[in-house]
């Protein structure tokens, strides 16, 4: 052996050792799954059953294997949306640019490392409109749990997602055999729920707990297929704190407006009365005479006062949402985006 050698690989073992990265092993069935959703029994493809799909965590500079069996009746494939995919290209997702899609019966193994990202992506399919019911959030947590704000005390994913009525895959089928544009959605959801003000949806409207006093971070993602959307939360400002997986300069803001894909990390502090609270999503829509989907998805945001004094009984305040068609609004909220270190 060459005298360097030994040290060579000593070091080399150290490094790995003491870098604490860990590999997280997921496997995923995708698979269809009987859901009701606005008064309607609908057949729809998951990952696992869920919906929406497993959260992932992480921390900076571990590696991902995630083995995919495909149950369903489609292909797919699976895209780990804003990863860098450093020097795993293959890994990346999209059907026919990076891979071959996992038949019917067949299965693929995704493999990858999260290098130098810290805060929230999310992950989806990347094969027809299967992201609509197939994703879920991916989360980046620091190496040695510091943040550059305080550490919150709760971490929230909510997941902004796209109903239709149908099979999407049949709406999409539909748009590329006529030429025209694909068929509105019929609902938005948060974390797979469309609530309160849809029909047959109040019962499950998703609730989100929370504890006077308490500074959480919500991690905001719109799984939306087509849809650019304002989020509010009634009677709370959101610090905005980070952006697709950067962190960013604090702003304070009382709406958010997040395009398809994108996610944005908000530090809430729950200083109001306990009571319940809306938290309000739509769409923003400029465009004139164009149709969109015009329904506001809800979930509800309740302090939990430590006593067995229902608060479930309080009609929650709701938010002011900007017009479907406020440009400023939007435009406010994305020049309030400015990189931490600028
Ligand atoms: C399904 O995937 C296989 C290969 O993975 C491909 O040959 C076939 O064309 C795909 N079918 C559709 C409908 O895209
Ligand atoms: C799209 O909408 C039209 C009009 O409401 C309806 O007739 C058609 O069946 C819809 N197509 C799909 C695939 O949902
Ligand atoms: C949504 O659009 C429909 C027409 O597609 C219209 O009848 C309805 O008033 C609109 N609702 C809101 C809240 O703008
Ligand atoms: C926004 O929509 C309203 C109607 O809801 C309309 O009166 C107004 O002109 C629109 N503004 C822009 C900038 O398109
Ligand atoms: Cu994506």
């Amino acid at each position: 052996m060459e005298s360097w050698l030994l040290p060579f690989l000593l070091a080399l073992s150290l490094l790995f050792r003491y870098s604490g990265a860990e590999v997280h092993y997921h496997d995923f069935v995708v698979q269809a799954t009987p859901v009701r959703r606005l008064c309607k029994a609908h057949s729809i493809i998951t990952v696992n059953g869920q919906f929406p799909g497993p959260t992932i965590e992480v921390k900076n500079g571990d590696t991902l294997v995630i083995n995919v069996v495909n149950r369903a009746r489609y292909n797919v494939t699976l895209h780990w949306h804003g990863v860098r995919q450093m020097r795993t290209a293959w890994a990346d997702g999209p059907e026919f640019v990076t891979q071959c899609p996992i038949r019917p019966g067949g299965s693929y193994r995704y493999r990858f490392t999260i290098e130098g990202q810290e805060g929230t992506l999310w992950w989806h399919a990347h094969s027809s409109w299967l992201r609509a019911t197939i994703y879920g959030a991916l989360i980046i947590h620091p190496k040695d749990n510091s943040y550059p704000f305080t550490k919150p005390k709760r971490e929230i994913p909510v997941l902004l997602g796209e109903w239709w009525d149908r099979n999407p895959i049949n709406v999409v089928r539909q748009a590329t055999r006529t030429g025209a544009a694909p068929n509105n959605s019929d609902a938005f959801t948060i974390n797979g729920e469309p609530g309160d003000l849809y029909k047959c949806s109040r019962k499950h409207t998703t609730v989100i707990p929370a504890r006077a006093g308490e500074t959480n971070l919500f991690r905001f993602i719109n799984a939306a297929l087509n849809a650019e959307l304002f989020v509010a939360i009634a009677g709370h400002k959101m610090t905005v704190v980070g952006a697709d997986a950067s962190y960013t300069k604090p702003f304070t803001t009382s709406v958010l407006m997040l395009g398809p894909g994108q996610t944005t990390d908000v530090l809430v502090t729950m200083d109001q009365p306990a009571s319940r609270y809306y938290i309000a999503a739509r769409a923003y829509a400029s465009a004139q005479g164009v149709p969109f989907d015009n329904t506001t998805t809800t979930a509800i945001l309740e302090y939990d006062c430590g006593s067995s004094e229902p608060v479930r009984v309080v009609q929650p305040a709701f938010p002011a949402l900007p017009a479907y068609n406020d440009t400023r609004a939007a435009t406010t909220f994305s020049a309030g985006i400015k990189s931490l270190q600028g």
